[in-house]
Parts: C-alpha cells; structure tokens; sequence
C-alpha cells in the first residue's frame, strides 16, 4: 500500500485480536506489585500503560518498535540514501510497525503537504497574545485554534459508531502533524522576526520545510531537523506529555485537546522546557567566565554553585535511563561530523565528563548521564536557530508524530477511559 491509511486498515482487525486475547485468556496475569513507594514516587518502575510505538530501556535508551536510532539511522529513508531519517518514515514506522519504502515516505509527505493549510483564524488566535508571550503559550494556543475543525469531535455529535473511532482520529492526527510546522513557523517568525510568514516549499519534505518556514535553508541545518524531529517523536507512554495525552483522549477528548494537554506538560522545565534551560545555563557560565574556553575547575565550581543555590543541573538525570541517552549519543556524532570545532559543542562536550561525578557525589541522583535535552541547542544555535526560548516548540512539533499514532490506536483498539485509584494519607498510613 502506498496509502498509510490502508495499511492502517488491514492491520487494525490483527491487532484487535491481540489485544482481545490477552484480555479473556490472560487478564490476571500479574506484572508486578505496587508498593508505597511508587504511590510517593510519581508511579515510577509501574508498568501500568500500553504504548505501541516505542519503549524505553533503563540501561539501552529508545526502541522506535523495536529499532535503536542506529537502525533507524541506516533503515529509513532519507531524503538521499544515508541522509538522516525522514520524520514521515518513523510516524509511518510507529503506526504500523513496519519499515516503510521510500515510495511510502515520498506518498506520506505528499499527503501531509495536502493536508497542511492552517486556516487564518488560527494567526489570528496566536495574534491576540502579546509577542512577550512563551513560544510554548503562542504554539498552544495555535493548537487550540486549530481544534475548531476536529473531525472526531463533529463526527462523534452526529452519532459515529465506536467501531468507527479510529477513523476520523486519523484525520485529525494527521491534519494535526501536518499543521503543526505552519503554526510553530509563524509563532517563531511572529516574537523573533519579521512577523511575516514563509510559504512552505511544496517541493520539500515535512523536517525540511519546517526548517525552511522558520527561516533556514543551510542543507545540513535541514538534515539536523529531519534527526531532530525523528529522535524527538516518541519516548514510550510514561513520560509526561505522552501520558498527558492518552489520557487526556481517553473520555474521546478529540487528538487537538488531547496534544494541546500534552505540550501543557512538555512545557515544564523538568521535561521538555529542559532544552531551553540547558542553554540558558550554558549562556550563563559563558557569561560568567567571559569565554567558551573554561577549565575544568571553574566548570565545577559553576556547577557546585547551581546545585548549591538548589536549582538542578539541566540535561542531565532522567526518570528511566540509567545511561547516557542515545538521543545525546546521536546528535554528538552529528556534532562530531559537521562542527566538531564549535566551542560551544566543545563545551557541552566537557561538561559529559565534568557534570556525572559532581551529580555522583550527591548521592540520591538515580542518573547522572546527560538526556537529551543537554546538546539539541548547541547544534541549533550553530545552524544560527539561537533564540532558545522557542527550543520546547520544537520538540512540541517533533512529539506530535510519537502521539497521533498512540491517539489512533488507542481508539482503533477501543481502550477505556483511564481512571487509576487514589488513595488517602491516613488510609496508606493504616495500611502500613
Ligand atoms: N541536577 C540536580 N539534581 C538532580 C538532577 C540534576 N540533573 N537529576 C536528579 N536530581 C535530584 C532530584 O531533584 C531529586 O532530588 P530530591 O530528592 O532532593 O527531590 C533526586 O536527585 C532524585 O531524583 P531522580 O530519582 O534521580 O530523578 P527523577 O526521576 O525524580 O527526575 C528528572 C528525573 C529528569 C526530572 C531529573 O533528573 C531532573 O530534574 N533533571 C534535570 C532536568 C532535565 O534535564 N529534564 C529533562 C528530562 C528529559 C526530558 O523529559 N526531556
């Protein structure tokens, strides 16, 4: 098939049958306990959510249905072969399980490209705000906006049929995608340029022309984004704005509502807004010294002082990696091949080997390896994308591609509305 919807279709009964019989043969089946400590401990290591696209493992990071970066690197089509990975090859990939043709991809892109008008109301929406406003308050309320032509939410009030969900989710995840760089584009071009929008290039693919309409056209610059964005779509379910939006699509909150909560989330600085503060903190230990070039010993002492007045030292730590994150590994061997000489590379560079002993030493940081928020910036800044206050959108755009598919399948899969239990203090109290 050509047509990602109709591979969609003669997997959907399939997978309908998988889950089925887990369901009446091995419902009780046990996966673990739950203990005080997960009820305290924001639910880590409780395996309580099904996510097809992707998993995450502690010692060997991110699995795209089950294939490392390296895979995906060499497995998926590029814009040339052995370029980076096109975006529409993983959203393909974690919506189908399986590696797509370049033939796919190229009618992938040509299907986004037709869905990808944003209307004007939308601008207008964004317009309302003052430019001061975050980039990630801009590009949400543009989301919002474009949720006025939900196809789920019009078709589940004309009386749609449940075995019919996925359908209409599908084009809302899917004008969603491909919306998204219009609007990311103007929130960028409307607070750090000329306010003026840049047409998409009709001629290019989804990470290109996001790259484009921001106003970037250095070819590498463009092959940065296609890593970017692939990288950026998917970290299994746990993670705060994955989780946000499954279950914030579970009482059938139509795919816009359900992303919009998701970036909500994405926009705090313990998880997406990271990228932003890394180098921001970066800026500041350059403004500190007066130059890039510093020596291993004012490093240290820069840090000391960051944990000493009890901020966390950003990009670095993560709730389930006990490793450096591949995502890192990734884009330093970009790095590595394209700017080995940036003295801004060089100093994230330094501080892998400064940071993860001084973290050590504290003795309660589970991991003390850099994530992979800690380099996207400096990569961005060399390609002259320098404003790190919009970083997050980035990632927000990227993030759409790992959730619309989760959005499809949750409801091609009927999943129920998610509804954990809580429980009191004095009712933990007692029962320990
Ligand atoms: N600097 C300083 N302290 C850190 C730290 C860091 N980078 N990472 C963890 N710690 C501290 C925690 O704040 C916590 O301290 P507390 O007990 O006094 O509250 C303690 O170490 C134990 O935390 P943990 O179990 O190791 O981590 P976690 O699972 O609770 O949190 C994360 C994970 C990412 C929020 C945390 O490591 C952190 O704050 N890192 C810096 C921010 C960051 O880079 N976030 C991006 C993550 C990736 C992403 O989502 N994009």
């Amino acid at each position: 098939n050509l047509d990602l919807q109709s591979e969609l279709r003669e997997l959907i009964p399939e997978y309908q049958e998988r889950v089925k019989k887990l369901k009446t043969d091995y419902g009780k089946v046990e996966l673990g306990n739950i203990t005080v400590d997960m009820v305290l401990g924001g639910m880590r290591g409780m395996t309580a959510l099904l996510w097809l696209g992707s998993a995450v493992d502690p010692e060997e990071g991110i699995r795209f249905r089950g294939m490392t970066i390296p895979d995906c690197q060499k497995l998926l089509p590029g814009v040339k072969p052995g370029g980076e990975p096109l975006p529409e090859a993983i959203l393909w990939l974690l919506l189908t399980g399986k590696i797509p043709s370049k033939e796919q991809v190229d009618s992938l892109s040509q299907e986004l490209q037709t869905r990808a008008t944003v209307p004007d109301y939308v601008f207008k929406a964004i317009d309302a705000l003052p430019v001061s406003a975050h980039p990630m308050t801009q590009f949400t309320t543009g989301v919002m906006a474009l949720q006025v032509q939900s196809e789920f939410q019009k078709q589940h009030q004309s009386g749609l049929a449940k075995a019919r969900y996925w359908e209409p989710t599908y084009e809302d995840s899917m004008n969603l995608i491909a919306r998204l760089p219009a609007v990311a584009a103007y929130v960028y071009r409307r607070i750090f340029k000329d306010g003026k929008i840049i047409p998409r290039d009709e001629s290019l693919d989804y990470g290109g022309n996001y790259a484009h309409m921001l106003g970037f056209d250095d070819p590498q610059m463009l092959e940065f984004m296609r890593l970017y964005i692939t990288i950026h779509s998917d970290h299994e379910g746990g993670n705060v704005s994955s989780h946000t939006a499954h279950l914030v699509s579970t009482p059938l909150a139509d795919p816009y509502l359900a992303f919009a909560a998701a970036l909500n989330g994405l926009a705090g600085p313990l998880h997406g807004l990271a990228n932003q503060e890394v180098l921001r903190w970066i800026r500041s230990v350059v403004a500190e010294f007066g130059t890039p070039h510093i020596s291993t010993e004012e490093l240290k002492e820069y840090i000391h002082k960051t944990l000493n007045s009890g901020q966390v030292v950003p990009g670095y730590g993560h709730g389930v990696l006990r490793k450096t994150d591949p995502r890192y590994t990734c884009q330093r061997e970009f790095a590595l091949k394209h700017l080995p000489d940036d003295p801004y590379f060089q100093l994230v560079s330094k501080l892998k080997e400064v940071v993860p002993p001084i973290l050590l030493q504290l003795g309660k940081v589970k991991n003390p390896w850099p994530n992979v928020d800690a380099h996207s910036g400096v990569l961005l800044n060399y390609y002259g994308l320098t404003e790190e206050n919009y970083y997050t959108v980035l990632f927000g755009v990227s993030r759409s591609i790992g959730v619309g598919p989760q959005l499809i399948w949750d409801r091609a899969l009927g999943l129920p509305l998610e509804r954990p239990k809580s429980i009191t203090l004095e009712k933990l109290e007692a029962i320990c």
